[in-house]
């Protein structure tokens, strides 16, 4: 099955990135593709820009598209085998998965992890149950290690907005309130290390990545040391993987802010919103145009459509 689980599924991402910004420059001539199949997008948790971008992908190339919001809008699912199912959840991941599968011809999941148990968020337990489950490809639009169709268009962006065949490319831990996911930021720097860029990752002691995603990459401690000479700065809070889940200190001081920023080649600043203002980057880079947001963000219909193309293709 071809399934788009991590930047593992693709042979090439370079060659990946350069089709998504081919198919931006022309999206609408692959309209018979998926005439007649259709996409259903399965969401346990929040989305604006995954919910948007990739319905849209899907109906550029000719698919209809069907979102749920499951557990809200359907009965709460069980995912565990063996299960005595006398407590809040009314069907089975069994019967759930097998039944969406017989009116899909490819499925789309958000399911971000529970931050509580790492062992099940790291062997993916969830989306992995899915798969053991339905019987078309899955796209995978955020799970609990991996943001994969993020990370595409992070790359694509990046070579989008680079004058140089090999940028400086950095991921700044940033402050927030709550805990968050480590998923963007493992997935970014899965792709980077791909990447032909120069890649470093900042981030205070304690929120080390997990080793499988960070890689080789250098962890410069220093966070103003790591923005000089950047060509890019790509900002994202993470919880503690090793006391996982955990806020370890909410250190404001690692906000990005103008003078950092003036450090940089001129860098242009990425996140993958949403994103709190004055919290994890100031007003003035956010509206200053060295901030690339909200063409990142537009980018994520492209990457999507690449990305559903490809496996509509079979050659994924
Ligand atoms: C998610 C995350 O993985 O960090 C989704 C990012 C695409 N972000 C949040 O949950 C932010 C929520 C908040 O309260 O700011």
């Amino acid at each position: 099955m071809q399934n788009f689980l991590s930047a593992n599924d693709i042979d090439d991402i370079e060659v990946l990135a350069k089709e998504v910004l081919e198919i931006k420059k022309s999206p609408f001539q692959w309209k018979h593709l998926g005439e007649n199949k259709t996409l259903v997008l399965i969401f346990l948790n929040s989305s604006l820009r995954t919910r948007l971008s990739t319905q849209k992908a899907a109906q550029n190339l000719g698919m209809n598209t069907i979102v749920l919001n499951l557990g809200q809008d359907s009965w709460n699912m069980e995912y565990q085998e063996n299960a005595i199912m006398n407590g809040t959840t009314a069907e089975h991941i069994k019967e759930g998965a097998a039944v969406i599968s017989q009116y899909a011809d490819m499925i789309a999941l958000r399911s971000f992890p529970s931050l509580t148990d790492k062992v099940s968020d790291y062997q993916e337990f969830v989306i992995n149950q899915f798969i053991k489950y339905i019987n078309v490809p899955l796209v995978n639009m955020e799970s609990a290690t991996v943001h994969p169709l993020q990370s595409l268009t992070d790359l694509a962006t990046i070579r989008e907005f680079s004058t140089k065949k090999r940028p400086k490319v950095v991921l700044t831990w940033a402050p927030h309130i709550r805990a968050l996911p480590q998923a963007v930021a493992n997935s970014f720097a899965q792709w980077m290390n791909k990447a032909d860029v120069d890649f470093f990752i900042t981030n205070p002691e304690g929120y080390d990545l997990a080793e499988e995603f960070r890689g080789n990459a250098p962890i410069i401690r220093d966070q103003t040391e790591a923005f000089k000479g950047a060509d890019f700065i790509y900002a994202k809070n993470w919880s503690s993987y090793e006391d996982y889940g955990k806020i370890l200190k909410s250190d404001f001081d690692w906000m990005i802010n103008e003078e950092k920023m003036a450090l940089t080649n001129s860098a242009k600043f990425m996140h993958c919103l949403p994103v709190r203002r004055n919290v994890v980057v100031s007003d003035g880079v956010l509206d200053s145009p060295q901030s690339i947001v909200i063409q990142q963000a537009g980018n994520r219909e492209w990457a999507a459509q690449a990305v559903i193309k490809r496996i509509l293709e079979g050659r994924l």
